[in-house]
């Protein structure tokens, strides 16, 4: 009898502690870490934390049903995918009782109309990084990647949308353009891109750019600052093409196994004292209202951060291709092995 009573005693006590845990996956560089010891701290639940650097690598990550995740950041246009393949959980909104902190005007938004399963995050754009004291040109455009004076020190992001955003740009396409011929221009010119280009690398290039491995980097607003401020010789800038704008957001993804965990650290982070800790160490902004008064000037009055819309009106955010992504994966994967 007394055995029995151990063994029970043995699994209450083992399914309650996996009770307090959360597994985490984000992109690299995207919070402040002192902000999840802290939640470990105040909800006694374990964070186990995982990165990765691009949405395709998320979905395929679910799709292949690993990873154990509870909460995970898809962009936009990501969310819709997700949402139509059933990979994400509905989320109980009433438990968010600090969504009241977020700007309507980032609500209900189109890839998630109801409001079902994302609650956004950040948001951003993308740009250039470059090293001032190796590059003498002044920078504007994307043109400059193909440069020839800079010969295998630019890098591009390993991020099929993001490239191919580039190349449309500069052809004056949009970033969502579905049309075969205007995709084999793009191919034609990123072919052409690649005597210059070292690699395509989205979180290494930062530490390529401040080794001075490489001087110009496609680089996304918030990382750039990242590095900025550990080198005072790294700039950033906006091409004058335009290019991806984007809003990041939190998510449940489908049979998460610790959901009301998952509810608490989403309402954990839009908490004001703690959006703003994260902001000032991403430097990306948030639409998070309330936190504001607690956001570093330096980043609030920053228009590469809070840009107004005359900055970025040549800047889109990414759509669905639907069927089209396959034969754009197809000239990506053909790209990368040029
Ligand atoms: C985080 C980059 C996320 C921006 N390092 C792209 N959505």
């Amino acid at each position: 009898m007394k055995i029995y009573l151990f063994v029970f005693l043995l699994i209450i006590g083992c399914s309650k502690k996996n009770e307090n845990v959360l597994y985490v996956y984000n992109w690299s560089d995207y919070i402040d870490e002192t902000v999840l010891t802290d939640f470990e701290k105040e909800y006694g639940i374990k964070i186990i934390y995982d990165t990765y650097s691009s949405n395709e690598e998320l979905l395929a990550k679910l799709q292949a049903g690993s990873g154990g995740y509870d909460v995970i950041f898809p962009s936009d246009y990501m969310v819709t995918i997700m949402a139509q393949n059933s990979l994400l959980e509905e989320l109980n909104i009433k438990s968010l009782t600090n969504l009241k902190n977020i700007d309507q005007l980032f609500l209900n938004p189109t890839y998630d109309p109801e409001q079902k399963y994302s609650i956004p995050y950040t948001s951003g754009l993308t740009g250039i990084a470059y090293r001032t004291d190796l590059v003498t040109d002044e920078i504007d455009s994307w043109k400059i990647f193909w440069n020839a004076k800079y010969k295998n020190k630019t890098m591009l992001l390993n991020d099929m949308r993001e490239v191919y955003a580039m190349a449309f740009k500069i052809l004056g396409y949009s970033v969502n353009d579905t049309d075969p011929i205007h995709l084999a221009e793009a191919q034609k010119l990123l072919i052409d891109q690649k005597k210059y280009l070292k690699k395509y690398e989205s979180d290494m290039s930062k530490d390529f750019l401040l080794t001075k491995e490489a001087s110009i980097i496609q680089q996304w607003v918030g990382d750039s600052y990242q590095i900025m401020e550990q080198d005072s010789n790294i700039a950033f800038v906006i091409p004058k093409e335009g290019s991806i704008k984007f809003t990041d957001n939190i998510c449940i993804p489908k049979g998460a196994k610790h959901k009301e965990n998952a509810e608490k650290f989403i309402n954990y982070l839009l908490r004001p004292d703690i959006a703003a800790r994260i902001i000032n160490v991403i430097s990306y902004s948030m639409p998070n209202l309330a936190a504001l008064p607690m956001v570093n000037d330096e980043i609030k009055n920053d228009k590469n951060i809070y840009p107004d819309e005359e900055l970025i009106k040549k800047y889109e955010f990414v759509l669905d291709l639907g069927e089209y992504t396959s034969t754009m994966e197809k000239a990506w994967t053909e790209l990368k092995s040029y």
